[in-house]
Order: structure tokens, then C-alpha cells, then sequence
């Protein structure tokens, strides 16, 4: 890491990282191909990070998004790697950040990441990404789904894709009318509601141009420098964190948890006498 760190970041130039997320289904891997497709036709270099927050083993996802990817398995302008979260001590922060910066220093123009919707993980893809575009389909409550979850606040653009499918003008109206009561400062950004159908290729030019647009923005208006900065203090938080925790199985060895315990136990000491006793060992 020492040695990427000066191909790596900055405050502003480097890779654009793009966070692509959105319930189980939705079509991430699908629409992740065809943004590939249309980066490459604009000649850059594209990085593709899947991971997946709930299993050790991605084997599954790992396998169906080659199948969905395959038509770039052979083109060196791209890399595509599945990585899973769970079992990487502080999840999506600590695993995540790591890879995107060898993409980075390694000349990526675009990194996505794909991760799935399911709570937190959606969140911290937010806290990672310079872009994040949240993914809906028609037919999966995700209208309603948007409000309750929160993800009306960590979207930068909205796809709500299957278009070929009813509902999906619906969808996107619910989402708009959503979207446009929250409150954003003067001169704030706002989040387009675009429309694709993924497994045709429809939309991906839109939506790579609200990218560039959002990009635009965000170098302007200083938002890019902000989120690296918090990118960067997350992935220092998680990695100090995860030292700590190391360091407590440490303290916590030689029965001195043990001892204190019985001590609360018999009414000699309580727990937070206790725990600041550890803490001073
Ligand atoms: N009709 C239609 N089907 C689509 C579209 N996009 C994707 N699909 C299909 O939807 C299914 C799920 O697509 P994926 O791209 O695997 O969805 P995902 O969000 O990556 O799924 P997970 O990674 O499992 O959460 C696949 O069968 C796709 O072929 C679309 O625009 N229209
Ligand atoms: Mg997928």
C-alpha cells in the first residue's frame, strides 16, 4: 500500500470510483456489463469490483456475473474481479477501499462497484464511492422500498431500470415526486431519475453522461475533494479499528477478564470499574 500510495487518490484526478447498488435482482450485473460496454466505447480503462456484503463466499455471484461479464473477460481495457465482504474483518470498509486503490494506481479511468442493497452495506458503498447510482426496477415495491430504506439521501443518480417492463414510468414519477421534497442547498446537486433497460444496452450512454456530469459537479463545487478526504478517514478508522480489536485479544488474555468478572460477580467491583481497570492494564 506504501508503495501505490503516490499512483493512488489525490484529491481530485485518478479513477472515478462509480457505486452501482440496489436490491437483490435488480439487474447491478447486468447493467454493470452494458456501462462497461459503453466506457469502453469511449476508450477508458474500466475497473468492475462485485462484492457481495453477505457472503464469505461469493462462488455463486462470483459465477453468474462471469456469465453476465463474459463478453469482456478477454478485453485487457478492463478488470473484473468479485470479492466477498463478510469474513474480511470491517466488511465493505476495510476489503473495498484496499482493492479500489491498486485499480487506481494500476490506471483505471472508472472503477464500478457493485454491491447489493441490504442495509449497511448500501451505506458504506455510499461512503466509498465519488458517484453512487442506485438502482430500481418496476414490480419490486422498490418505489415505497426507496422511502423506508433511506436510499432517497446516498443516491447521486436513480436508475430505474427494466424498462421493458409495466410500471416503470410509475416508478420513476413515485421516485420523483420523492426526491423532490427533500431539501438540498442552494447550488446542491440533483439527482437525475433515468430509465434503461440493461439487457439491451438501453440507457447506458445517459447514464454514463449523468456520471460525468455528477463528476463536473462534484470537482467544482469541492464535493470530490470532501468524499476523498472521508473515504480516506473511514479506511484509516477501520484498519485502527481492526488493530484495536487485535490488541484487545491480547488484553484480554492472562484470565485478567476472568478475575474482573468474579470481582463484579461478588459484589466487589462493578462493571465499569472493571472495564476501566482493563482498559488501564
Ligand atoms: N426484462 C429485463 N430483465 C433484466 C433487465 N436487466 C436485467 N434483467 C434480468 O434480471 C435478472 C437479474 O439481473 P442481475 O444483473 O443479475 O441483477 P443483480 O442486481 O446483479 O442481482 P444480484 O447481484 O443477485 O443482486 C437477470 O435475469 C437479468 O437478465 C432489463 O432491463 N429488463
Ligand atoms: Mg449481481
Amino acid at each position: 500500500m506504501a508503495a501505490l500510495a503516490p499512483y493512488a487518490g489525490g484529491l481530485t484526478g485518478g479513477a472515478h470510483i462509480v457505486g452501482l447498488t440496489g436490491s437483490p435482482g435488480v439487474g447491478k450485473s447486468t447493467s454493470t456489463n452494458a456501462l462497461v460496454s459503453e466506457l469502453r466505447r469511449r476508450e477508458l480503462r474500466v475497473g468492475v469490483l462485485a462484492v457481495d456484503p453477505s457472503s464469505p463466499y461469493s462462488g455463486g455471484a462470483l459465477l453468474g456475473d462471469r456469465i453476465r461479464m463474459s463478453e469482456h473477460a478477454t478485453d485487457p481495457g478492463v478488470f473484473i474481479r468479485s470479492m466477498a465482504a463478510r469474513g474480511h474483518l470491517g466488511g465493505v470498509s476495510r476489503a473495498t477501499p484496499q482493492a479500489l486503490r491498486v485499480l487506481d494506481a494500476a490506471g483505471c479511468d472508472v472503477i464500478l462497484v457493485e454491491t447489493v442493497g441490504v442495509g449497511q452495506s448500501e451505506v458504506e458503498i455510499a461512503r466509498l464511492a465519488d458517484t453512487t447510482i442506485v438502482l430500481l426496477a418496476p414490480g419490486m415495491g422498490d418505489g415505497i422500498q426507496a422511502a423506508k430504506a433511506g436510499i432517497l439521501e446516498i443516491g447521486d443518480a436513480y436508475v430505474v431500470n427494466k424498462a421493458d417492463r409495466d410500471g416503470a414510468d410509475q416508478v420513476r414519477r413515485e421516485l420523483r415526486s420523492m426526491l423532490a421534497l427533500a431539501e438540498r442547498a442552494e447550488g446542491g446537486w440533483r439527482p437525475p431519475v433515468l430509465k434503461t433497460v440493461a439487457s439491451e444496452g438501453q440507457g447506458a450512454a445517459e447514464v454514463i453522461d449523468a456520471i460525468d456530469e455528477h463528476r463536473a459537479w462534484a470537482e467544482e463545487s469541492g464535493e470530490l475533494a470532501r468524499r476523498r478526504v472521508r473515504r480516506a478517514r473511514s479506511e484509516i478508522e477501520a484498519i485502527a479499528l481492526t488493530a484495536l480489536r487485535e490488541r484487545w485479544g491480547s488484553v484480554d488474555s492472562g484470565n485478567r477478564l476472568d478475575e474482573l468478572a468474579s470481582s463484579v460477580v461478588d459484589g466487589e467491583s462493578d462493571p465499569y470499574t472493571a472495564a476501566d481497570a482493563l482498559l488501564g492494564d
